[in-house]
């Protein structure tokens, strides 16, 4: 990390044209600042954002310290305090769907900063990360709107009536802390529904990711979205800004998505004060393919959820039972279509597969397609770094891999790798796949391949995960609960699911 020494805490214009100019360059380094109250923050020092797909400085982020936190938490609470969560949810509403309308019209801007800060093809950026965002504030205005109270009317054998109804309140200042392999699009997905509820935020996004969440801090604004109700603070987790703000006393509830480990460290850092979270955490995805199944869309499918993102989705597949009688045909298949994945440049809109997030994940999963290797796996694809010229030698980038002769016994199969790596493992009858799939200490995603719809409703609902698919992956309605068990997570988020999390009710019981 190299680090910039720069005036801590010093308030940068507010208007956005002047912010823009000011978050953005410095020298030639593009400076990422916090976000607080309405006007940019420096920190109290910065270090390089590096481009994996050639090594490549993005920009210099400020780390926010002990006071940038203390300063971010305490702009939320005002606001917190303040006119926001009073609004009515109609007025809210229609601010949240003004975010979603500046989005799309600043859409080309935040696709070249997630591109930028992830590598990812400039496609996948379109279809995926962006056009999500918007949708995310445009779903979560709609499930406010539509929200209705809990009532009850009570009758007791005494004939005394009472008319129970529950008022959703906002929790107050939520925390919200998001990884690096959909910035912008996990971000939004607890940002919108938080906002939606009336609750002010402190937002901190990946150290490998900060463009586009200071970019969206500009976006909300220019939206109406008051001042302090949206802070962003940059920096890294444990023993710095993740850290201070989980454990900052005036945080009333954190929603987490990240790494299981990580989720861990949270819930110590809020024990004491017992605060809520939402945890969205790690996978090792199974997808069970029956010899019935419809084979060529099974391959397609198989091949995006293993390899989109390079991996990168906590919804990837990364275990893959395949009924024997079709074992071979699926593994020729899903081998050549790892084959031809087009590793390269985002702009080459024949590019399919970007680099990993950094030099330091890359190392995790090199480090594992060698431990797979030492297990005893056959590499039917990839298996190593690719050489693709000196253009791009600096960059983080693997082969997308693909291995026979593991079993449940190997750390490659139980350990979530987070690259576009998945192992393919027979299986003879239906109550071995489900027991195989559910033999993890993880539970978030499955899916099932076959064309008997009745066994395919009952294979996805004997799943041990919180999301389980028949003939697709990843398709959803945003309504729909959203989590995992096990390692995986706690709670559920998306439509309800999500307000239910960001506001505590109060029940009013009124004899009648
Ligand atoms: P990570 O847990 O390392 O980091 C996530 C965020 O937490 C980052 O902003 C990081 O700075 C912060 N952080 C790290 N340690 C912290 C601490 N002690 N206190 C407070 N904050 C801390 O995860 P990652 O490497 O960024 O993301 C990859 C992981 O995320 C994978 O395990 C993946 O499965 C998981 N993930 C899960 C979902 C889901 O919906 N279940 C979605 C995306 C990613
Ligand atoms: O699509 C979503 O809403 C969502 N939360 C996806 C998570 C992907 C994990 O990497």
């Amino acid at each position: 990390m190299s680090s910039l020494t720069t005036p801590a805490s010093t308030p940068a214009p507010a208007s956005p044209q002047a912010a823009a100019a000011t978050s953005s360059t410095r020298g030639t380094a593009r400076q990422i600042r916090g976000f607080v109250g309405g006007a940019f923050l420096d920190g109290i020092r910065a270090f390089d954002k590096i481009d994996p797909v050639d090594g490549s400085l993005v920009g210099q982020v400020h780390e926010a310290g002990p006071h940038e936190v203390d300063l971010a938490v305490a702009a939320a609470r005002t606001a917190a305090d303040g006119p926001w969560g009073r609004m009515t949810t109609g007025e809210r509403a229609a601010i949240l769907r003004r975010v979603a309308d500046v989005i799309d019209r600043r859409f080309d801007e935040l696709v070249a900063a997630e591109v930028r800060d992830t590598g990812k093809p400039e496609t996948l950026a379109r279809d995926l990360d962006v056009a999500r965002a918007a949708a995310n504030f445009r779903a979560a205005a709609d499930t406010v709107s539509t929200a209705g109270l809990d009532s009850f009317l009570t009758e007791l054998p005494d004939g005394r009536r009472a008319l129970n109804y529950a008022v959703r309140k906002p929790l107050g200042v939520v925390a919200v802390i998001v990884p690096w392999n959909l910035p912008l699009l996990l971000l939004t997905w607890k940002l919108a529904p938080a906002l939606a509820a009336g609750n002010s935020v402190v937002v901190k996004p990946s150290e490998q990711t900060p463009s586009s969440a200071t970019m969206l801090a500009e976006i909300l604004a220019e939206a109406g979205v008051p001042d302090g109700v949206v802070n962003v603070v940059h920096g890294f987790g444990a023993g710095s800004t993740g850290e201070l703000l989980t454990s900052h006393p005036g945080i009333d509830a954190v929603t987490f998505t990240g790494e299981s480990s990580t989720g861990s460290a949270i819930m110590r850092a809020v024990a004491p004060r017992v605060r809520p979270v939402s945890f969205e955490l790690g996978g090792k995805n199974a997808a069970v393919v029956f010899a019935d199944a419809d084979l060529d869309a099974a391959i397609a499918g198989l091949a995006r959820s293993t390899y989109l993102n390079t991996g990168q989705v906590c919804l990837c597949t990364e275990r893959i039972y395949v009924e024997r009688s079709v074992f071979d045909d699926v593994a020729a298949g899903l081998t050549e279509q790892a084959r031809r994945l087009r590793l390269g440049r985002p702009e080459d809109p024949a590019t399919t597969t970007g680099p990993l997030i950094s030099h330091e994940h890359r190392e995790k999963v090199r480090a594992y397609l060698d431990l797979a290797v030492a297990e005893g796996a056959t590499v039917l694809a990839g298996g190593g770094v690719p050489d693709l010229g000196d253009d791009l030698a600096g960059g983080s980038w693997i082969e997308p891999t693909l291995w026979t002769g593991l079993d449940q016994t190997h750390r490659t199969v139980r350990e979530e790798v987070f690259g576009p790596v998945a192992a393919l493992i027979p299986f003879d009858t239906e109550a071995e796949a489900v027991a195989l799939a559910n033999d993890t200490d993880y539970g978030l995603a499955a899916v099932t391949w076959t064309r008997d719809l009745s066994k395919g409703h009952r294979v996805a609902q004997r799943m041990r995960v919180g999301m389980s698919w028949v003939n697709t992956w990843y398709l959803r309605d945003l309504r729909s609960p959203f989590g995992g068990v096990g390692l995986s997570g706690i709670g559920r988020e998306g439509g309800r699911h999500s307000l239910d999390f960001y506001t505590e009710p109060t029940n009013v019981c009124v004899q009648l």
